[in-house]
């Protein structure tokens, strides 16, 4: 048995938890249009008879504005010891710049292998893709480089046989029928929450956050925080329409997760400033 652990790096918006997902075969991440979706470290978990890769899937990096956004660079920041390589997710769809040369700069400094995947490859033309190849390589030695849609699954054997190649003998760290480390609760609450970043824009998604108050056979009871009655507003829709169609949404993936059917309520609630809240911050596992 080969297992051990690999963290995910990239800027925001680059496709790293749609990537963890596709390496994991399965949705552990949830996945947005709006840079920050990723708020806490989610181990995704690829399994086979032979192996356990484990992914840390994290926020992308970024400057902290309040105590949630200097949360999740903290995460970040740990996340990178004891692993047995670094996954550096890139974007062929966007100009390979400074902010990916930035973590470049830490992601190479850190003395473990570097696989880079260039992302988003999916209808771009081969010329295109080969000048990003080429950039992406002068960003450091690294251990493979990949060009890979996360999207529509090309080239991710391939990335995951080099992830899994740099694994040592080792352990299982978890069940070999488990995907991610997150509670059933916390996955539910992803789930309503990615619904409701579809839905919303502009600063309402980054004040979003959602916990689940109650759930058994039949219920599940769950409420959407933001921190005005603006945002309330927005989140609850003309008539309920938006917070109904969040619903809507995710009651098919979260019954998929449980297995059985239930009753969903969505309640929008105001939360001033949870965002600089430890204490809240600190109950939703922030
Ligand atoms: N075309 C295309 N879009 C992708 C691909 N991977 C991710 N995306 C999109 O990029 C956006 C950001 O994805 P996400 O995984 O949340 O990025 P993260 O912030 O790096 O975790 C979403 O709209 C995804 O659907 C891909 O391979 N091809
Ligand atoms: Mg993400």
């Amino acid at each position: 048995m080969r297992s051990g652990f690999v963290s995910v790096a990239g800027r925001p918006n680059v496709g790293k938890s749609t990537l963890v997902n596709a390496l994991c075969g399965g949705k552990v991440a949830i996945v947005s249009d709006k840079p920050q979706t990723t708020r806490r470290r989610i181990f995704g978990i690829a399994n086979a008879e032979d192996y356990q890769l484990v992914l840390a899937d994290l926020p992308g990096f970024q400057r902290p504005r309040d105590a949630l956004t200097e949360r999740m660079q903290r995460t970040v920041d740990t996340a990178f010891e004891d692993v047995e390589g670094v996954l550096f997710v890139l974007s062929a769809r966007e100009r390979i710049g400074a902010g990916d040369r930035f973590i470049a700069q830490r992601v190479f400094a850190l003395g473990v292998p570097v696989v880079i995947a260039l992302n988003k490859v999916d209808r771009l033309k081969p010329g295109h893709i080969a000048t990003q190849m080429k950039t992406a390589a002068e960003l450091g030695a690294f251990h493979a480089l990949h060009p890979v849609s996360a999207k529509t699954g090309d080239g991710i054997g391939e990335l995951r046989g080099d992830l899994v190649s740099l694994l040592p003998d080792g352990p299982l760290y978890f069940p070999q029928e488990q995907r991610t480390d997150l509670s059933v609760e916390t996955q539910i609450a992803e789930l309503i929450r990615e619904k409701a970043l579809w839905l919303t824009r502009d600063e309402v998604p980054h004040a979003i956050s959602v916990e689940v108050d109650e759930l058994d056979e039949k219920v599940l009871r769950a409420n959407v925080l933001v921190e005005t009655d603006s945002q309330k507003q927005i989140v609850v829709g003309k008539g309920g329409s938006v917070i109904k169609e969040i619903g809507t949404r995710a009651r098919p993936e979260i019954e998929h997760l449980l297995g059985h059917s239930i009753f969903l309520e969505l309640v929008v609630k105001v939360r001033p400033r949870w965002r600089r809240d430890e204490a809240t911050l600190e109950r939703l596992g922030l």
